[in-house]
């Protein structure tokens, strides 16, 4: 199958990240819009058109709107099969579909994680005003109240000991699942990998890369991904090194709290 594709995306964003990392995995060119999260480029109407959850990303394929990150990356796996990554096996499918499953789930705590360790300091020192900002700009009331805990109680909060655990318990899983296999789902690179890529990414991104060596077939994972010839178009290039930055200083900051955390527990 062929036709246009365009992305709308975020150049930060998880979701976006995994969906980038497929198109460069399949050598697909496609029109890049970004959507400036930090503006409400995703309250658009015109963009929410294309997606009615305000969120990133979307990709348009001859017309017709595809949302949800990983659904969108099975729709490319489906749209186009040449570069394969997922299985021929049933089984092994459903292995790849269970890490994507797993790794959607952590995605829910994704949120709270960066905001309570990376921009909180910058957002609360501008005050109140910035704090009500903030939070109103997330879509719906759930999203909302999270934000709120994460940008005023930070990593001393209930939700970021939640978040903390399920990204800590994602990395226990991949390390343990990389003892006996090459890649996440088997010995093939997969939609599970690319899934899994963001989330351990942003551990980095945030300062907490302790977690990530402490486990050393995690780091070498990450090594490889980030020695495909995909990560530089998918991840590289859209790094902003001022937010990247921002997210480190801020995280080496908080990191003794959090390494506390992690004792207590
Ligand atoms: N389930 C959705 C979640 C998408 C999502 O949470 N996107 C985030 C960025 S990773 C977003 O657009 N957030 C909007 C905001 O920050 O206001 C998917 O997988 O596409």
């Amino acid at each position: 199958m062929t036709g246009a594709l365009t992305l709308y995306h975020a150049p930060p964003s998880t979701c976006s990240q995994k969906v980038r990392l497929v198109l460069a995995e399949k050598g697909l060119a496609y029109q890049s819009q970004i959507v400036d999260l930090f503006s409400g480029g995703q309250h658009d109407p015109e963009y929410v058109k294309l997606n009615p959850n305000h969120v990133v990303p979307t990709l348009v394929h001859d017309g017709r709107a595809i949302i949800e990150s990983m659904l969108i990356c099975e729709y490319l796996e489906d749209a186009f099969p040449e570069i394969a990554l997922m299985p021929q096996h049933a089984v092994d499918r459903h292995a790849v579909r269970l890490w994507t499953q797993y790794v959607d789930r952590v995605h829910s705590h994704a949120a709270v994680l960066t905001f309570a360790v990376g921009p909180r300091k910058m957002i609360v020192a501008q005050g109140p005003a910035a704090i009500e900002t903030n939070v109103a700009s997330v879509h719906g009331k759930k999203g909302q109240t999270a934000r709120r805990i994460a940008l005023e109680q930070g990593v001393a909060s209930l939700l970021f000991g939640e978040a903390l655990s399920a990204f800590i318990a994602m990395l226990d899983r991949m390390e343990d699942r990389l003892q006996s296999s090459l890649w996440l789902a088997n010995d093939s690179f997969t939609l599970a990998d690319t899934a899994a890529l963001p989330y351990v990414l942003r551990l980095d991104h945030l300062s907490m890369t302790p977690l990530i060596e402490a486990r050393p077939k995690v780091a070498d994972w990450l090594a490889r991904v980030a020695a495909r010839p995909s990560y530089g178009p998918a991840i590289t290039d859209f790094l902003v090194p001022p937010l990247v930055a921002m997210l480190k200083a801020n995280g080496t900051e908080v990191w003794p709290e959090i390494a506390a955390l992690i004792k207590a527990a």
